[in-house]
């Protein structure tokens, strides 16, 4: 092979490399990431007096000091196609530990399970509160026994409770596709391979109730930015949603 002919092979090899790992999947998806902050001012935590006189402390709005990120909102395309059930994804933990839930806000794609374990010395018990039947039961969870159960999608979060002490609680939502996320410590969050669209964001904080939708514009290859702010707690009382 000549000088020239090495060229254009060298060429082609590197226009092949340069070429996006997946083209195609560019030309079709988009992300959207944001941060909802929380810039009011945060009440102070409430105090808890466990049943065996330790004190838990709690607060309804999780908020970073220095961000004023807001943890715990789901952020859900709200309507985006239902897809067909999850099978192969890892059971979601939902664990009873140190007399309180964690994560105490969950969300899961449609046909995914959780696992809930107790990993407490005492006895729990999980109580599922939901307009569906299929989301609903009332199990005793004793230590190193784990309950697995598979939700149906619902519009509203399913409540997740404990019989035994009252200020355990816990949200999952059930969504019918992969577009959502949960705002992490800094409030900030991320949906990746959304086919090209418009889409309402659905924005909740479900122990506060605080809510927003958004209109987004989803461009293929491209990140569409949200930023949200809530000044204040639902005129300063936290309300929680049903
Ligand atoms: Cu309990």
């Amino acid at each position: 092979m000549n000088a020239s002919g090495s060229a254009i092979v060298l060429s082609l090899f590197l226009g092949w490399c340069m070429l996006p790992a997946s083209s195609h999947e560019q030309t079709e998806f988009g992300t959207i990431e944001g941060q909802v902050r929380f810039t009011g001012i945060v009440p102070p935590p409430k105090k808890i007096m466990t049943n065996d006189g330790t004190t838990l402390l709690h607060n309804d709005l999780v908020v970073d000091p220095k961000t004023k990120g807001l943890r715990h909102v789901v952020v859900v395309l709200e309507n985006a196609p239902a897809q067909s059930k999850a099978k192969k994804e890892d059971a979601v933990l939902v664990d009873q530990r140190d007399m309180v839930f964690l994560p105490r806000v969950v969300a899961i794609r449609n046909g995914q399970k959780v696992r809930f374990e107790n990993n407490d010395l005492c006895n729990h018990s999980v109580i599922a509160s939901s307009t569906k039947s299929a989301n609903q039961f009332n199990i005793v969870a004793a230590s190193n026994q784990p309950y697995v159960h598979v939700f149906e999608p619902q519009k509203h979060p399913v409540q997740i409770g404990c019989s035994f002490h009252p200020w355990m609680l816990a949200w999952i939502y059930v969504v019918p596709h992969p577009w959502f996320a949960v705002t992490d410590a800094q409030g900030k969050f991320r949906i990746e391979r959304i086919p090209s669209g418009k889409y309402s964001v659905w924005l909740r904080h479900a122990d506060s109730g605080l809510q927003e939708r958004q209109q987004v514009h989803v461009e293929a290859g491209k990140t569409a930015k949200s930023k949200i702010e809530w000044p204040k707690a639902n005129d300063g009382q936290p309300v929680r949603s049903k």
